[in-house]
């Protein structure tokens, strides 16, 4: 068994791992990030795609920004579409503020490439790990890795292990306190080898169910459809998935149709909202989806995760700085204030986009949210704000 000690311990490779650890080293705290899987999955992972502005400038000051600028497509706009006819929503007009298209898996991909280059610690293939002593002042995680056991000494545990991790679970059942909400349908997504026939994202509703086209670059289309739920995705042959999109993405003007091209990738998921409070527990901090579930309508899960990150990461700075912990007694009532917001948007374009089977007034509902937001400026501008994110502040 060895036995070593950091300052703080990050579980988890995501997205939310990754920039704790690239912001801390920047203000000279040392962490060891620990991974359960290889290094090529988590590159590999497709999910994410729309970055809001307040993410882009965290990678920006962590130096990690590079090729999303080269590569990234900078968005002013989306269209939101409901029996043939499409609503523009202006964001940039709106709001002065844009958001960037640029794969969750790349921007995993340059974190790890700026993590290793820095000279930080980062395990691939862990497993077997466990939080002990949160309580006390002498935390430690213990775990397996190249077929040894280890222990990692530490002052803070950074949970930030994603939906399925271990972090969540270690706080006692009797201090936390769980929401959630599972929706009745899922998302089948697609990454496809062909054109974007759009220049921005595409929400759609139908009676058949909601479509969304986006994109990854000029020669990728990443494609979702609402499935019901337990869905095999062995009932989805290519010709039906393209034939579905083709319907339910339809235009007023006959002639546009979606571009059809080789299917690279293909998944279900699954839809929900769940915010797990607080996000302390001694000397545990979770951050990300370890944390909180955006259903994907809204694309906040990433952009909230960073924003965790960049909160926490302030927090322990002022720390090690200054011996305070004022900023880590307040990480998670300032962190949820976002979250919630996101939440709520997320619930919102979810219920406003996808075949609701429920009651005629949950229909009727809907409808007139929908035409509100087609015909009220006001509307429009609420919606954008949201979807671009408001602007980063200290507290929230
Ligand atoms: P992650 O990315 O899940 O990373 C957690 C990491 O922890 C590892 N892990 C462990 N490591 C050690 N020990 C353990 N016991 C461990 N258990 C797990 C995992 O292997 C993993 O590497 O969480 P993080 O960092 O909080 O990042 C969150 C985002 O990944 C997530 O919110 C987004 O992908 C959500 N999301 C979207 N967010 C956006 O902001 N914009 C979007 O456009 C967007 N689209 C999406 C999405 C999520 C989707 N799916 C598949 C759920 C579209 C989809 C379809
Ligand atoms: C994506 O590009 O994968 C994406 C974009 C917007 C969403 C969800 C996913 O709302």
């Amino acid at each position: 068994m060895s036995a070593r000690r950091t300052q703080v311990a990050i579980i988890g490779a995501g997205p939310a791992g990754l920039v704790l650890a690239l912001a801390l080293d920047r203000l000279g705290i040392e962490s060891v990030v620990l991974e359960a899987r290889g290094r090529d999955h988590v590159e590999q992972r497709v999910r994410a795609g729309l970055l809001e502005q307040n993410t882009v400038e965290v990678l920006r000051e962590l130096g990690v920004a590079d090729r999303l600028e080269r590569e990234g497509l900078v968005h002013h706009g989306i269209h939101l579409r409901r029996e043939g006819r499409t609503r523009h929503i202006p964001i940039t007009e709106l709001t002065g503020r844009v958001v960037t298209i640029y794969g969750q898996q790349e921007i995993v991909k340059d974190l790890i490439a700026a993590r290793i280059e820095r000279g930080g610690e980062l395990l691939f293939e862990v497993s077997e790990v466990e939080l002990r002593d949160l309580d006390g002042a002498q935390p430690s995680v213990a775990y397996l890795h190249g077929g040894a056991r280890a222990e990692l000494a530490c002052d803070f545990v950074a949970g930030c292990d994603g939906f399925h991790g271990v972090s969540r679970q270690s706080i006692p059942e009797a201090l936390r306190v769980e929401h959630e909400i599972v929706y009745p349908f899922s998302w089948l997504g697609i990454l496809a080898r062909a054109a974007p026939a759009t220049d921005e994202l595409i929400y759609a509703w139908h009676e058949r169910g909601f479509a969304l086209y986006t994109m990854r670059s000029a020669t990728i289309s990443r494609l979702y459809l609402q499935v019901p739920n337990d869905e095999p995705l062995a009932d989805w042959p290519d010709e039906r998935i393209w034939a579905e999109l083709q319907v339910r993405l339809a235009g007023g003007d006959g002639g546009w149709r979606v571009n059809e091209g080789e299917i690279l990738e293909r998944s279900i998921a699954p839809m929900r909202s769940f915010v797990a409070e607080p996000l302390r527990h001694g000397r545990l901090l979770l951050a990300g989806d370890a944390a909180h579930i955006v259903p994907p309508t809204g694309a906040k899960g990433l952009n909230l995760a960073v924003n965790d990150v960049r909160l926490l990461a302030a927090a322990l700075g002022e720390r090690y700085a200054s011996g305070s912990e004022e900023l880590l007694e307040r990480y998670s009532e300032t962190a949820l204030r976002r979250v919630w917001r996101a939440e709520e948007f997320s619930n919102y374009m979810t219920m406003l986009m996808h075949r609701l089977d429920g009651t005629g007034f949950d229909q009727a509902l809907q409808r007139a949210r929908f035409d509100y937001v087609w015909h009220s400026q006001a509307a429009a501008h609420s919606l954008a704000e949201n979807y671009v994110g408001l602007p980063a502040r200290p507290d929230f």
